[in-house]
């Protein structure tokens, strides 16, 4: 498999739960400040313009909760999701899918507020509301949604890399971690994960 990504972005998840599931693939950097992912090349393997993407022998998959559920599945000895059980990984999917399109989703107005709107001032007020609007998610994870030590108890799942990804948005997104501190005892926790080490020194080095 042929994994697209671009440093400090969305695709850390996929990249960690493709360590961590032993999974073949070779990672091709995607360089934003060159903007390649609006280049011809890219949009060839993702007309979203987006990361990630993963290319396998069926096709390229992206969006990342579909990505985390697909690598999981085919190493089903990494257990990364619990296919066994269809309650619990219908959780695993809430939790994944309140990720991608709520909590990255209010991140994205920081930076990409031209998106949304054309007008300066309006593109300023959505940024001005990033620390609100990302603060309130955080707050919802922290008090119900997570379980702890992992997002669903003693169990590691893929949610855990997605969580741990948003979370290292927080600083930048004028938060403090001491706002959440199960979610910051957690991402301190998966920073010492050998898959996680591996990752970000792939994509950092
Ligand atoms: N829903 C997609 C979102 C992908 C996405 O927005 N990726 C960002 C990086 S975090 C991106 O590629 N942005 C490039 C751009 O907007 O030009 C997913 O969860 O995979």
């Amino acid at each position: 498999m042929k994994f697209y990504y671009a440093p400090h972005s969305c695709a850390l998840a996929s990249h960690i739960v493709l360590e961590e599931a032993g999974a073949a693939y070779q990672a091709v950097r995607v360089n934003f400040g060159a903007n390649e992912q609006r280049g011809s090349a890219y949009l060839a393997v993702n007309p979203k313009g987006r990361v990630p993407s993963l290319v396998t022998d069926r096709g390229v998959l992206s969006e990342t909760p579909a990505m985390l559920v697909y690598i999981a599945q085919i190493h089903p000895q990494s257990r990364l999701a619990p296919f066994d059980d269809p309650w619990a990984l219908a959780q695993v999917q809430a939790f994944n899918a309140y990720l991608c399109s709520t909590v990255h989703v209010a991140h994205a107005h920081r930076m990409r507020g031209y998106r949304w709107a054309d007008d300066p001032a309006a593109i300023e007020a959505m940024k001005k509301k990033v620390p609100q609007s990302v603060g309130e998610c955080f707050d919802l994870i922290e008090r119900e949604m997570f379980k702890g030590p992992f997002v669903f108890g003693d169990t590691y799942t893929i949610s855990d890399p997605y969580l741990f990804t948003i979370a290292q948005w927080w600083e930048l997104d004028g938060l403090d971690p001491a706002r959440f501190p199960k979610l910051a005892e957690h991402r301190e926790r998966m920073r010492e994960r050998p898959a996680v080490k591996r990752a970000i020194a792939m994509e950092l080095g």
